[in-house]
């Protein structure tokens, strides 16, 4: 083999566990066909065809593997195979006259497919026909995921996106091999899914007047004068979850309680700690201090919307937000200290925790599993409940002991998993929370390094957080996710052994002009290095 090729690192991202480059190539035709060897797989074989059709131009038949007939040359075989090396969503994808994808599961089989586009020329994301040979390296990878979370979320409260936008976002995301997508529906500046029972969340709590320009820390504070919102229909939410489910991505749906509830409170006033004065939907950002009380029909509430919430997400895990819930109110109001002598409990925190006991009770009632913010610890952990940890070294003792107590960890440190955070200084980075949570901080990011072994296992994955206080439209928020989304897809589905900034770097390129073809922005780097002050 020459010696610079056999150099070069495949572009792949996130690296697979082992690639051992053959010599030669394979060229897909009009002739390729896509082959199946077990029913269960038809779609994913289908879901597969549709991802390289518009490209290419060629019909690649779906059809189930004929026993008697050898596989034609040049065909794509995806095989279920019994072999347990593979593990759950691994995979082995072998380019030789055929390409051959084995698998014990259609999500291995989906993985080997993302795998293969990316062999493939760049323009393979295009979805208009492209005018190229599309070649593939003979190859041979063995590759299976180092965590079962590997998430992306997106808080679509602040500001939202259209449906096509998530649709295509969730599409990007999955052909680097995650696996969650979290949606914060609500927060104080916008409720925006459709709630049958409680038709005033949107036609109130999804609207607010104006939303303020610039830095919340710039005073005097200014504001646009426009009103601002939408939300999404439960039609749009099954679109959603459905196209997501094919890319064997799980939507987690986030109802975040008792706090950051203004905008139902502005729908529902009956369930604020004030419940006489009037509230709007909140016009700026940062933290309400209007939070739920805690009467019987607030708490029946919150349990009608995640019925319903529910019935649209078949996630395992329900995520209930928790966090930031501002007591200065409920200090003050006679009800909430009445509620908290009644239920024998001591302080608010306690109280915030015995609302979080209630839904979790709700939720395993149905065989859900609450998951929240790590401040649901704060005054005692609901016992089934799994913890988004976010606030990092600050929490870090919150965490590892609710580990040591057999509690599930989602890792979504802000120090370093934040990406509406600044990826260098403001000077060259457009308006954005603050925070430094640059590509390399990303790369490099350990997430156990506060853990013993035992806390380590219960730690199900980790996940970025995109936050749009700051980020009003879809091409700035692909801007905040890439490239620093690639670089966490690395961590999370690479083993830790192949990590290597270098070759990232010589890989990152490949995948931007990948990005330039699918029409997704990101944040250039200097043909690969990272381009910070
Ligand atoms: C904290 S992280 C929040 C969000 C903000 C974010 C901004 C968390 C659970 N709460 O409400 O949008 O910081 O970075």
């Amino acid at each position: 083999m020459p010696k610079a090729y056999a150099k070069a690192p495949l572009p792949l991202i996130p690296q697979p566990d082992s690639v051992e480059q053959q010599h030669g190539f394979l060229i897909l035709s009009d002739q390729t066909e896509i082959t199946y060897n077990k029913d269960s797989i038809k779609e994913t074989a289908s879901l597969i065809a549709s991802q390289l059709q518009p490209a290419t131009g060629f019909p690649f038949t779906v059809a189930k593997q004929q026993k008697s007939k050898k596989s034609k040359i040049g065909n794509i075989a995806l095989t279920i195979v019994n072999d347990d090396s593979l593990e759950d969503e691994g995979y082995r994808l072998t380019v030789s006259d055929q390409i051959l994808i084995e698998a014990q599961t259609n999500a291995g089989l989906f993985y080997g497919a993302q795998t293969l586009r990316q062999l493939l020329p760049a323009a393979i994301f295009s979805d208009k026909l492209e005018n190229a040979t599309w070649i593939v390296p003979k190859v041979i990878i063995n590759d299976t995921p180092e965590m079962q979370w590997r998430g992306m979320h997106l808080d679509v409260s602040r500001h939202m996106f259209p449906k096509e936008d998530i649709l295509r976002f969730i599409d990007t995301i999955a052909s680097f091999k995650l696996n969650s997508f979290h949606m914060h529906l609500t927060d104080d500046q916008g409720w925006r899914i459709e709630i049958k029972k409680y038709p005033k969340l949107t036609e109130i709590g999804g609207f607010r007047e104006e939303t303020m320009v610039g830095h919340l820390r710039n005073k005097p504070r200014k504001y646009d004068g426009k009103p601002y919102g939408g939300f999404y229909t439960q039609e749009d939410i099954k679109e959603i979850v459905a196209y997501a489910t094919a890319r064997h991505i799980n939507v987690v749906p986030e109802i975040d309680m008792p706090g950051h509830m203004q905008a139902a409170i502005a729908a529902y006033p009956e369930f604020g700690t004030r419940p006489d004065e009037p509230t709007k939907v909140l016009t700026k950002w940062g933290i309400s201090a209007n939070i739920l009380n805690m009467e019987d029909k607030t708490v029946q509430f919150t349990k009608d919307v995640l019925t319903e919430v529910m019935a649209l997400f078949p996630s395992k895990y329900i995520h209930i937000g928790g966090d930031e819930a501002a007591k200065a109110w409920w200090k003050k109001s006679e009800r909430i200290q009445w509620h908290i002598k009644d239920k024998g409990l001591k302080n608010e925190n306690e109280l915030q925790s015995w609302f979080i006991q209630e839904i979790d009770n709700f939720l395993q009632g149905h065989d859900r599993n609450l998951i929240g913010w790590d401040e649901i610890v704060e005054g005692g952990i609901a016992k089934d409940a799994t913890l988004m940890w976010w606030k990092g070294v600050k929490t870090k003792d919150h965490i590892n002991q609710a580990a040591t107590d057999g509690h599930k960890i989602v890792i979504a440190d802000k120090t370093a998993l934040y990406f509406d955070h600044r990826q260098d200084r403001d000077v060259i980075e457009p308006l954005n929370i603050g925070g430094w949570a640059p590509l390399h901080k990303v790369y490099h990011y350990k997430p156990f390094r506060f853990m013993n072994e035992q806390q380590k296992s219960m730690v199900l994955g980790i996940q970025a957080q995109l936050w749009t206080e700051y980020i009003p439209n879809v091409r700035k928020l692909e801007r905040s996710a890439f490239p620093r989304a690639w670089a966490l897809s690395e961590v999370a589905w690479s083993d830790p052994k192949t990590r290597d900034w270098e070759s990232f770097q010589q890989r990152v390129p490949t995948q931007e002009i990948r990005f330039i073809y699918k029409n997704m922005n990101f944040r250039k780097t200097l043909f690969g290095r990272e381009v910070v002050k």
